[in-house]
Formats: structure tokens, sequence, C-alpha cells
């Protein structure tokens, strides 16, 4: 790869991108388009808890906000790395995050400026498939990413990760 070339081009980009993003506020007269919201949730007896969407795809400078939007459990989002006790699964130049625990009607959130693939789950609900999958830019859709660290994750939490390729089609997987 060719690093000194790549290097201005995607600075470029990240500016071209932020100028758009100015220009989508400044028509709405608001931010709100920059955020998003990722619902935490799950079924009234708790026996299924979610993401929704669990795979999402967001232009760098944008925010997603977690919002718990459950009637009696609590939930996190944790970014699956060292800082957080698990393995690294978002992009090593980007910032983890953890919520620590949400109360329903509570929210936290984070902007991702540093394109790549994020993992992330809910601590109590790891082991039940609780994760999700943000994709932020431009990212190769035959990416298999982390798959060197699959095997430290439970099995429900792998079955429900979203494929980069379905995250880029779609837009938004739930
Ligand atoms: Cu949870």
């Amino acid at each position: 790869m060719n690093t000194r070339g790549f290097l201005p081009a995607r600075r470029l980009w990240l500016a071209a991108g932020g100028g758009l993003v100015l220009a989508a506020a400044l028509a709405r007269g608001a931010h709100a388009a920059d955020e998003v919201e990722i619902a935490m949730s799950g079924t009234r007896d708790g026996s299924d808890v979610w993401f929704r969407p669990r795979g999402l795809r967001i232009r760098p400078g944008q925010t997603v906000r977690w919002v718990n939007r459950d009637v009696a459990n609590v939930h996190t989002t944790t970014a699956y790395h060292p800082a957080n006790k698990k393995a690294l699964r978002i992009p090593s130049a980007a910032k983890p995050w953890d919520s620590k625990y949400l109360m329903p009607g509570e929210s936290f959130a984070v902007t991702f400026d540093v394109p790549g693939v994020y993992d992330f789950f809910c601590l109590p609900h790891e082991q039940a498939g609780m994760v999700g999958r943000l994709v932020v830019g431009d990212v190769d859709a035959a990416l298999r990413p982390y798959a060197q660290t699959d095997a430290q994750l439970p099995a429900a939490a792998l079955a429900r990760f979203p494929s980069v390729a379905d995250i880029l089609k779609a837009g938004r997987v739930d």
C-alpha cells in the first residue's frame, strides 16, 4: 500500500464529509440529523434482550445515542476493548467507551470520527447475545473483522453480529 498517497487523500475525504454534515445541519436548522438512535430493549420478562438496530452504518462525525427503551431492565453500551477487559474489536486509533448501567429512559452518546468497524456489547447481557456492530465510513465489504478474537466471545454474541456486507448494503440491520 502507498501510505504516502493514502493519508492526504483520506484527510481530504474527511474534510469534505464534514462540510456536507455542516451543510445538512444548516439546511434543517437542527443537529438532530447527525444523531442516530440505537434502542436497548427486551421482552417484558427479560428472556430476550437486544440492541435495535444491531447493525448500523454512519458517516464519520455522526453521533450514536443509545437509549434504554426497556421497561424494567438495565443495560450498558460498552466497546470491545482492553480498557473494558475485552478483546480489541474497534479501530486501534479510536477511543473506547463504556456507558455504565443505564436505567430505563437514560441514554449515552458517542461521536465517531475514526472510520472502521466497531463492535460493542451490553455488560450484563453479552452472554445472552446483546451485542451490536457499527460501520463508520467506507470499509471493504469483504471484511470479516476481528475474526482472530472470535473464540473469546460467547457463541450467542457472535451469532448476532451482522456481516459488514449486510450493514453496507442495508444501512441498518434490526
Ligand atoms: Cu442489556
